[in-house]
C-alpha cells in the first residue's frame, strides 16, 4: 500500500511539473463589502458581507500567481483589506493596514504571490485601526488556501479537505449584529452565535478508514477556541504558515483569533457522528475583579459523520515541511504589553475617553510614530512580555516567526500569531526578509488593536 501510494504520488508530482511549465493564470477576485442579510443556519440575520456572503469567497492562490483583487466598499466607515499570513510587501505595498477605502469607494491590490511562497491557510480581513474588531466581528473575512507542489509530492494534496471558518456572532433578537458594551471592548466581544464556514454546526463527512483534513482558521475577533473531536485525536499536519516538519499528534487545540491548524482526522473507530467542539477556555485569570470573564462554555462546532468504506489507507508521511530552524538572532527585543485607563496622554489615538487603553511599552498605537526599525535581511528575537491578566495574541505582518523554546532553539514551522498567555512571556524569532516598507504588530484580540495594542514596524535597507 506504502508502495503503490508512493509511486501514485511521484507520478502525481511529475505531472504537476509539467503543468507547472506553464504560469499559473492570475487570479481575479472581486469583492463588495456591504451590510445584507443572510441565512445563517436557518436564520435570517444582518451581517457585514463580501458579496452577500459569510465568509467571504474563498480564495485560493498558487505560489508565483498574479493576484488583482477589487475591492468596493458599499459600508458607512472605512475599510480596507489585510491579507494575514501572506508574504506581501507592507505599506506603501499590497498589504497596506494604513490603506483607509472610503465608504463609496473601491481600491485595487496587484500583487504576485512570491513563487517560493509556502502553501498553507490564510485569510483576509479589513484592517483600519479603531474599526477592525466591528467590522470581521460583523462577518467581513475569508479564507486563502496557498497550494504548493511540495503538497502533491508529499501526497497530501489529494486528502479530501474542509476549510472550517470560525466566526461568532452577537446578534439583536432581530437579527441585527447588537452594539457592544464597554465591557464587551475590554473583554474583546464576543458572540454567542458560532458558525463554521457559515453554517451552524455541519456535517463533515469522513470515509470509514480513510483521511479528513480539516484546515481551521479562528476568524473571530476575540474568540478562542479549544478543538476536540469526541473519541478522536488529531494529527497536526500545519500551522499558521504552512506544513510542519514533523506530524504530531493532539487531543485538544487552542486556536487564538488570526490563528490556523492544519489537522488529519483518521476514520478509524466505529461507523457513525462524532461532536466536533470547542472546550471551555480561560483568556482572562484571576486578579481582574469585576472584569473577570468566566471559561467558555463548550460549543459543538459541527459533527464528523463516517459514510461507509473505501477510504484512503495510506500513511500520513512521517516528514512534511522542510523548514530550517532560524539562527543567529542579531539582538532580542521585549515588547511589554499592558493596560491603563484611557486619556492619560499616552498617545491613545483614537481611544475613547473613560476607555481602557491598550499598550504596547506603555504606548497606545499612533501611525505617526515609528516603534521599531529594523534592517531587511537581519535575523531578531522578538519576546512579548504579558503584564495584564488577560491573554494576548500577537500577530506580526509581513515576515512569519518561529517560536523559540525555552533552550533558545526555534521550532521549524512558521507561524505568524502567537498566544502570549497572561502574565507570561513567548520568544520568537523572526528575519525580515524580500520587503520594505512600513507594517505592523499587535494583539489580535482586535478590540485590543482598536484600542491601542499596536505598534508600527519600519523595514529599511
Ligand atoms: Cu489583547
Amino acid at each position: 500500500m506504502q508502495r503503490r501510494h508512493f509511486l501514485r504520488s511521484s507520478a502525481a508530482a511529475t505531472a504537476s511539473r509539467l503543468l507547472r511549465a506553464t504560469e499559473p493564470a492570475p487570479a481575479v477576485v472581486d469583492l463588495t463589502a456591504a451590510r445584507n442579510w443572510v441565512n445563517l443556519g436557518g436564520r435570517l440575520v444582518e451581517l457585514l458581507t463580501y458579496n452577500g456572503r459569510v465568509p467571504g469567497p474563498r480564495i485560493d492562490l498558487r505560489p508565483g500567481q498574479d493576484v488583482k483583487i477589487r475591492l468596493r466598499n458599499g459600508l458607512t466607515e472605512p475599510t480596507n483589506l489585510h491579507f494575514h499570513g501572506l508574504h506581501l510587501a507592507p505599506s506603501p505595498g499590497p498589504d497596506d493596514a494604513f490603506l483607509r477605502i472610503p465608504p463609496g469607494d473601491e481600491h485595487e491590490y496587484r500583487f504576485t504571490l512570491p513563487l517560493n511562497h509556502p502553501g498553507g491557510t490564510f485569510w483576509y480581513h479589513p484592517h483600519v485601526h479603531g474599526y477592525s474588531a466591528g467590522q470581521v466581528a460583523g462577518g467581513l473575512a475569508g479564507a486563502i488556501v496557498v497550494r504548493s507542489d511540495l503538497e502533491t509530492e508529499l501526497g497530501v494534496a489529494d486528502i479530501p479537505e474542509r476549510v472550517v471558518f470560525l466566526q461568532d456572532f452577537d446578534l439583536l433578537p432581530n437579527g441585527t449584529l447588537a452594539a457592544p458594551s464597554v465591557s464587551d471592548v475590554i473583554q474583546g466581544r464576543e458572540g454567542p452565535l458560532v458558525a463554521a464556514s457559515g453554517e451552524t454546526m455541519p456535517e463533515l463527512a469522513i470515509r470509514q478508514d480513510g483521511l479528513l483534513r480539516l484546515r481551521v482558521i479562528n476568524g473571530s475577533s476575540s474568540r478562542f477556541y479549544n478543538l476536540s473531536l469526541e473519541e478522536h485525536s488529531f494529527v497536526v499536519i500545519g500551522v499558521d504558515g504552512g506544513l510542519v516538519r514533523s506530524p504530531f499528534e493532539a487531543e485538544t487545540i487552542a486556536l487564538t483569533p488570526g490563528e490556523r491548524i492544519e489537522l488529519l482526522v483518521r476514520g478509524n473507530r466505529n461507523p457513525g457522528s462524532y461532536r466536533f467542539r470547542s472546550l471551555p477556555y480561560a483568556r482572562t485569570r484571576s486578579g481582574m475583579g469585576s472584569l473577570r470573564l468566566p471559561a467558555s462554555t463548550s460549543i459543538e462546532l459541527g459533527r464528523i459523520v463516517y459514510t461507509g468504506g473505501e477510504g484512503r489507507s495510506s500513511p500520513i508521511p512521517a516528514q512534511l515541511g522542510s523548514v530550517s530552524p532560524l539562527t543567529n538572532p542579531r539582538l532580542l527585543r521585549r515588547f511589554v504589553l499592558g493596560q491603563s485607563m484611557g486619556g492619560l496622554g499616552l498617545g491613545m489615538v483614537g481611544t475613547r475617553p473613560g476607555m481602557m487603553a491598550f499598550t504596547i511599552n506603555g504606548l497606545g498605537f499612533d501611525m505617526d510614530r515609528i516603534d521599531t526599525q529594523v534592517q531587511l535581511g537581519e535575523t531578531e528575537d522578538w519576546e512579548f512580555l504579558n503584564s495584564t491578566a488577560m491573554d494576548h495574541p500577537m500577530h506580526v505582518h509581513t515576515n512569519a516567526f518561529q517560536i523559540v523554546g525555552p533552550g533558545g532553539t526555534a521550532a521549524p514551522a512558521w507561524k505568524d500569531t502567537v498566544l502570549v498567555k497572561a502574565g507570561e512571556r513567548t520568544r520568537v524569532r523572526t528575519r525580515f526578509e524580500d520587503f520594505t516598507g512600513l507594517s505592523v504588530y499587535h494583539c489580535h484580540i482586535l478590540d485590543h488593536e482598536d484600542q491601542g495594542m499596536m505598534g508600527t514596524l519600519r523595514i529599511e535597507t
